[in-house]
């Protein structure tokens, strides 16, 4: 049973609207994203990072979403997989790293909180805590806030689809729906939560039938392709901004990594599955797109590799070097001063 929408359109050539600078834009951050998850993994690999979650295979859909939201005014509740969510509002380089390393320049937590746990109070970045789904309740809570106040900001929020199952996911869609909260959704799909697949977590076949179940519109959408992300993203916040409610919007994406640098995922998933991962790249996907388009060249793709390798070197040496938090100021952000 689907009480969902699926959309299907790939890479949708009704995107008129986005000039070429702008699709370029989008590949830039696709790459910029995945260019500093290798990194990180290798610095991890090299006893140098404690821990690294991977958005690699999520960017398409981060970026896609992203592009859809305006900086500044919109608030974003990622989760820990959304490197490329929080490099398109706004967040640097340099800003990431320096939470891979932990440092007290970090704008996430001061060096305090483990990586991942994206933060900017000047970007309007929410943070997550660890246990799953903490920010769906705050995104729906930020919506209520915006409502009160007026403002035609949305609230955009993303977890992964093993999350959709704990109670703050339905406490919050419930919420926004009952409210027409200026919310949007957005379920990272990737079949697995850890090592647990997506059969063994919900009976239903979609994550986006869960959208109606609470009154609002779930839409299934190819979250390899980037524009039709942006274009399913686009409409939920125009409905939101209009007043009309919340979103559900599931991005069917893969995890082309393990789950993190503290798992082997070749103890439960097919060595087939894991070799045809490749093919379902949507870096590879939407550089293809590009290319046969007419809107990327050869030399245009190589400067953008060489400036988005210079800035990952820059970043990765500088928070290197930056300073460890001092640990007088342990206690500081914990308690009431
Ligand atoms: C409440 C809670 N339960 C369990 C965990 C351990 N845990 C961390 S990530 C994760 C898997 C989440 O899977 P999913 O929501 O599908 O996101 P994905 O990592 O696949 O993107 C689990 C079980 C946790 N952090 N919080
Ligand atoms: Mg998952």
């Amino acid at each position: 049973m689907t009480l969902s929408d699926h959309i299907s359109y790939a890479l949708v050539d009704e995107q008129d609207e986005l000039s070429s600078d702008t699709l370029r834009e989008m590949y830039r951050y696709m790459l910029l994203a995945r260019a500093l998850d290798e990194r990180m993994w290798l610095l991890n690999r090299a006893g140098k990072a404690p821990f690294v979650i991977s958005c690699q295979g999520h960017e398409a859909a981060q970026v896609g979403a992203a592009f859809a939201l305006q900086r500044g005014k919109d608030f974003t509740l990622p989760y820990y997989r959304g490197l490329a969510t929080v490099l398109v509002m706004g967040m640097t380089p340099l800003e990431v790293m320096l939470g891979v390393f932990a440092r007290a320049a970090d704008p996430s937590s001061g060096g305090r909180q483990m990586p991942a746990h994206y933060g900017s109070r000047r970007l309007k970045i929410v943070t997550q805590s660890s246990p799953v789904g903490t920010q769906i309740a705050h995104a729906a809570g930020i919506g209520l806030a915006e409502k009160i106040r007026g403002g035609d900001a949305v609230a955009w929020t993303s977890f992964g689809e093993g999350t959709s199952s704990q109670g703050d996911f339905h406490e919050a869609l419930n919420l926004a729906a009952v409210h027409n909260l200026p919310v949007i959704f957005q379920c990272e799909n990737n079949e697995y939560a850890i090592s647990v697949p997506q059969r063994m977590q919900m009976a239903v076949t979609s994550v986006a039938d869960r959208g109606p179940a609470y009154g609002m519109p779930g839409i299934s959408v190819d979250g390899t392709d980037v524009l039709a992300t942006y274009e399913v993203t686009r409409r939920a916040v125009e409905r939101a901004r209009r007043g009309d409610g919340p979103t559900l919007i599931e991005a069917r994406v893969v995890r082309m990594t393990a789950h993190s640098s503290d798992d082997n995922d070749r103890t439960y998933r097919p060595s087939s599955e894991l070799q045809a991962l490749k093919q379902h790249d949507p870096v590879a996907r939407f550089r293809g797109y590009l290319r046969e388009h007419g809107i990327l060249d050869e030399v245009q793709e190589r400067e953008l590799r060489e400036q988005i390798g210079h800035a990952v070197n820059e970043a990765t040496e500088q928070a290197e070097r930056a300073p460890m938090a001092d640990p007088e100021t342990l206690l500081e952000h914990v308690f009431a001063g």
